[in-house]
């Protein structure tokens, strides 16, 4: 079988890249280790949030712009609802340099940002009871993605297009020039002229056929769901929330059409080996006491711990993406190592591979996602 590009790994970024590709014509295999959207990667547990004023650095606010007016480009185009704007509400300490990020990208790109104190936080939502030591910085713009739903439909738009979706694979073998790629799986040969590297924790195992290996950690994290009182807790009046004490950091989302208010931890996390299956929710006593302790100490209203889930976040030594070509071939792309904070990208991620692999260039600034930096 021959394809201008063949893609492993239809994950956020490979799934959105199929589409960007199939519908400006070309001829795209796209291939899974099992069948997107699944729970072995980093898109499930039904959400994700997006926020443009961003602690991580102000070399993300032009992609995050971007990335929501593409997934606001894809509802349309599906006619699903992907977005919800429930705001993001990103809490710190006074001090905390994620939040010193959040209020300068606000100021630069003239996004709006509101600074309350705990007390205003805890007053204009009940359902918070933060410590004094804490602010907020309130992004009314920003809110969640449905990532699943939004997986979903790129993958029906790339069949659209064209794109054929080998899931369940096993790839064997792969024999690369600068021009020709050859991908051997289950009995089968596919061909292609470029090649794109989007295999999540499975990027090492898919770069090791080649010889190649990139600095990457994938790490388990939990999340789970509590039971609400849904006049506090739901979409429509409570936020999407960031926190980060200086201690621990996690992310939340408010009851989503009665799905239950939704806490993940975001920094620790254990390395897992990438060919293996995640150990599930609850395997480890503190996946459930870890989150049960901080809800209890900062929301007022929430009931007991409902179900609890597993995702990998695959780590970067410097936490920035990886998004560019492979050393010394011109036909071969990666990204990877989202590390985390990558689902809201995934749109522009897509739209940007695309244009590298098309238009040879891109107009948002990827170098500091270049390779170079780890050499
Ligand atoms: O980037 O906001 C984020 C996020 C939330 C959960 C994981 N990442």
């Amino acid at each position: 079988m021959d394809f201008d590009v063949v893609i492993v790994g239809a994950g956020t970024a490979g799934m959105a890249a199929g589409y960007f590709l199939s519908k400006r014509g070309k001829r795209v295999a796209l291939i899974d280790a099992y069948d997107p959207p699944h729970t072995e990667g980093s898109n499930h547990g039904e959400t994700r949030i997006i926020r443009h004023a961003y602690g991580e650095g102000s070399h993300y606010v032009s992609m995050a712009l971007r990335a929501s007016e593409l997934w606001g480009e894809l509802e349309q185009e599906v006619d699903r609802k992907i977005f919800y704007n429930t705001g993001v509400l990103n809490i710190g300490t006074k001090d905390s340099a994620f939040l010193k990020n959040v209020i300068t990208t606000a100021d630069t790109f003239n996004l709006p940002v509101e600074v309350l104190s705990a007390e205003e936080v805890n007053n204009r939502w009940p359902g918070f009871k933060l410590e004094k030591n804490l602010v907020g910085c309130f992004e009314k713009t920003s809110g969640v993605l449905l990532s699943e739903e939004a997986i979903r439909a790129y993958r029906e738009l790339s069949l659209k297009y064209g794109a054929i979706l080998l899931s369940n694979a096993k790839i064997e073998k792969m024999i690369v020039n600068d021009s020709k790629v050859e991908v051997r799986l289950d009995g089968k040969k596919i061909n292609g002229n470029q090649l794109l590297i989007t295999a999540g924790k499975g990027t090492n195992h898919v770069l090791s056929l080649l010889g190649l290996e990139l600095p990457l950690t994938p790490l388990r994290k939990t999340f789970s769901w509590f039971q609400t009182n849904e006049e506090i807790y739901n979409a429509a009046v409570f936020p999407a929330w960031t926190f980060d004490d200086g201690n621990q950091t996690y992310y939340g989302f408010p009851s989503i059409e009665k799905s239950g208010f939704k806490i993940g931890r975001h920094d620790g996390g254990m390395p897992v080996d990438p060919l293996k299956s995640l150990d599930k929710f609850g395997q480890h006593p503190a996946d459930q006491s870890d989150v049960t302790d901080f809800a209890e100490k900062h929301f007022s209203s929430l009931g007991p711990h409902n179900i609890g889930k597993v995702c990998t976040y695959n780590m970067t030594p410097d936490g920035d993406f990886i998004i560019d070509r492979l050393p010394n071939y011109s036909n071969i792309f990666v990204a990877s190592g989202f590390s985390g904070h990558g689902f809201k990208f995934g749109s522009v991620i897509g739209e940007i591979l695309s244009q590298m692999m098309i238009d040879k260039d891109t107009d948002l600034d990827i170098t500091p996602f270049a390779l170079s930096r780890f050499v």
